[in-house]
């Protein structure tokens, strides 16, 4: 291996660009937090997909190793290992791994289709990372180059010997620089969730996933869907109960674009299953081919129930949220340059994607209900009830105004609201039990801090039309307090408080509690979650005294944290297990001064996963509800979405 390194006037450009990265990772990665961290690993994968999406590549594997290192192994091209056509003192790979955007569209060799959104570069990787190897199996040799300290060439590209027999493909190990991430420790359950959902709109591509890292639980997933997005969509409703067995399915294509929808109703009342993707990336603002389907698939179903006589000539048309109803649907599309747009660039604004997903589904859909009329009667009949629950709703939410117009203010008696107008410092604390609620109003900074005492468990939003929904006490005064309406009609511009703070004991009772709040919030206030309102504020599990002082710790992980600093304590630890075992000064010290709490930002990255989460939880399926808690007990503290 010859380690010896020449700097030509390139690599500085090329250092410059990687220190430009170093210094604004947030740029280029969103973050330095977990969601930055784990960034890096969509966009080594993202290039191993590329190549699937190629055509050349048929599995990838990811293993967690010790000291927080990420390796990816494919089994495509390999980088090319050529001198550069631009650079002609370096290697084609080295190119790609310092040059920012030097991925896999250089040489007039580029793919098809890519990625766009991660697509910033696998020498982004590079700059984050205190240490990068790489290994190409490529024209039957074995290649291997390292780079450290964020992208410095240590190891030239080399040739170090043979291939295995007939084998191609690349290797890359990095290890996130740790003066840049908060943690650089990777979680097992976020990795596996995103191959998941890559390996579903890949179909054929295999997806492994390996901890091997010392002291972890070795835990190993393999993904590989033969039916691609059937797959996705059976895999999504399998908690739920069908309206029919068969996944529906369709596609089309033109111009190098392409079109594939499959959708099954199902006998619940959501009226957002409908997830969207466009060059394997998930589009949570919607767009062009969304808008495409949606328009179309009103207009046949409308046009199939009359035709069929389900709808009457003086019957008002289905609306799109009737047919929607219980409808689980993947819409993925494929296209040489998508035009990601929108606040967090995820909304797909190629207008010529709409008119072939608008076309493929008038076509193809009405076709398919041709093949399948008790389907098809089954689903009309499904929408035609939904219209009349929702005729329903609009006259008992008309009440409901009248009423709070009535109250006055319109706020609920038990609600503490804060004194603060301003709702951009305004926060609400959702507090499990009466007496918690007392001490929490006795802890709280009544300037800008709200309280709304919760009594026992919400109605499950999961197993109830919004008619009957709207009638529970505990769900209209949690509407009356938040101010921004709910279901289609909710408008996060208008909530009273930007942060929505679940305070729940950290028992079994409080787990559920907060997961029927999550639920709700979920369902019918889709964007305070999106846009990062909702909190989860996390009293310490353990208490223990040192000296004369009462030391508060979070977790197990602080605990076994603080003995690691304190050897010689004397391992006596109280379990907290209610917010009732607090006094109020001990809540705000632990668990509401901004100062010293640490509280915990709900998001939802996979909205399609999070929707599957949310039925076996809250849906009517007891079975796999058992399955997944039994599953993912390690995490209940917190429900992960
Ligand atoms: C540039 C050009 C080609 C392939 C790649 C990059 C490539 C990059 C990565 C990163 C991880 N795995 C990868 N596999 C391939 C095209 C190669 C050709 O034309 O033969």
């Amino acid at each position: 291996m010859s380690a010896e390194t020449s700097y030509s006037a390139a690599d500085i450009t090329v250092l410059e660009g990687l220190e430009a990265v170093r210094k604004r990772p947030g740029m280029y990665i969103g973050s330095t937090g977990p969601t930055g961290l784990h960034h890096l690993v969509w966009e080594v994968v993202d290039n191993s997909v590329d190549e699937a999406m190629a055509g050349h590549c048929t599995t990838i594997d990811v293993t967690l190793l010790d000291d927080d290192c990420c390796q990816v192994t494919d089994d495509g091209r390999g980088i090319p290992v050529g001198q550069h056509h631009q650079y002609d003192d370096l290697a084609a790979a080295e190119v790609v791994l310092t040059l920012l955007h030097a991925g896999g569209k250089f040489g007039g060799e580029g793919y098809k289709v890519s990625g766009g959104l991660h697509g910033v570069g696998i020498s982004v990787v590079n700059a984050l990372s205190s240490r990068v190897e790489v290994e190409i199996d490529r024209n039957g040799r074995h290649h291997y180059m390292d780079f450290v300290e964020g992208g410095r060439l240590e190891t030239r590209l080399s040739d170090v010997g043979d291939a295995p027999d007939g084998r191609t493909g690349t290797t890359v190990r990095f290890w996130p620089d740790g003066s840049i991430f908060d943690d650089t420790r990777f979680r097992f359950q976020t990795l596996a969730e995103r191959f998941q959902m890559m390996a579903f709109l890949n179909r054929g591509l295999r997806i492994r996933l390996r901890d091997e890292r010392e002291g972890d639980h070795h835990e190993e997933v393999d993904h590989c869907y033969e039916g691609g997005i059937r797959d996705f969509v059976a895999h999504v409703n399998a908690s739920k109960e069908s309206l029919f067995t068969e996944v529906g399915y369709i596609q089309g294509e033109e111009d190098g674009q392409e079109v594939e929808v499959a959708f099954q109703w199902n006998t619940g009342f959501n009226t957002d299953g409908l997830h969207s993707f466009a060059n394997g990336i998930n589009t949570l603002e919607g767009g062009m081919h969304e808008e495409g389907f949606r328009s179309a698939l009103t207009g046949v179903m409308n046009r199939y129930a009359r035709k069929r006589g389900q709808l009457r000539e003086n019957d008002d048309n289905l609306q799109g949220e009737d047919i929607r109803e219980g409808l689980t649907a993947i819409i993925s599309v494929r296209l040489v340059d998508p035009q990601f747009e929108g606040q967090t660039k995820s909304k797909l604004g190629n207008v010529e994607t709409r008119s072939l997903v608008q076309r493929t589904t008038n076509d193809k859909l009405a076709e398919w209900l041709e093949e399948h009329p008790s389907e098809g009667k089954r689903i009309v009949q499904k929408a035609i009830n939904a219209q009349r629950a929702r005729v329903a709703a609009q006259d008992a939410r008309k009440s409901a105004r009248r009423k709070s117009a009535l109250d006055g203010a319109g706020m609920p008696d038990k609600l503490k609201d804060c004194a603060s107008g301003d709702s951009r410092e305004s926060e609400l604390f959702i507090v499990e039990g009466d007496s918690a609620g007392g001490s929490a109003v006795q802890a709280r900074d009544p300037r800008t801090m709200a309280i709304l005492p919760i009594r026992g468990k919400i109605l499950n939003v999961e197993r109830a039309r919004s008619d009957r929904m709207l009638k529970n006490a505990e769900i209209q005064t949690l509407i009356q307090a938040i101010g921004g309406g709910f279901g289609e009609d909710f408008e996060v511009d208008k909530i009273r408080y930007h942060k929505v703070i679940l305070l729940c004991d950290a028992d079994v009772d409080g787990s559920h509690i907060r997961t029927l709040l999550l639920t709700f919030f979920f369902r019918q206030m889709r964007a305070l979650v999106e846009n990062g309102h909702v909190y989860i504020a996390q009293p310490p599990l353990y208490s223990t005294v040192v000296g004369r002082e009462k030391m508060y710790l979070k977790d197990d992980h602080a605990k076994t944290a603080f003995l690691i600093d304190n050897p010689s304590h004397k391992k006596e630890f109280q379990r907290l297990k209610g917010l009732g075992e607090m006094d109020f000064a001990e809540l705000q010290e632990t668990t509401m001064d901004p100062t010293r709490r640490s509280l915990l930002q709900v998001s939802v990255e996979m909205l399609a996963i999070a929707d599957e989460v949310f039925s076996t939880l809250m849906g009517e399926d007891v079975e796999s509800r058992k399955r997944f808690i039994q599953t993912n007990a390690r995490d209940v503290r917190f429900l992960d979405i």
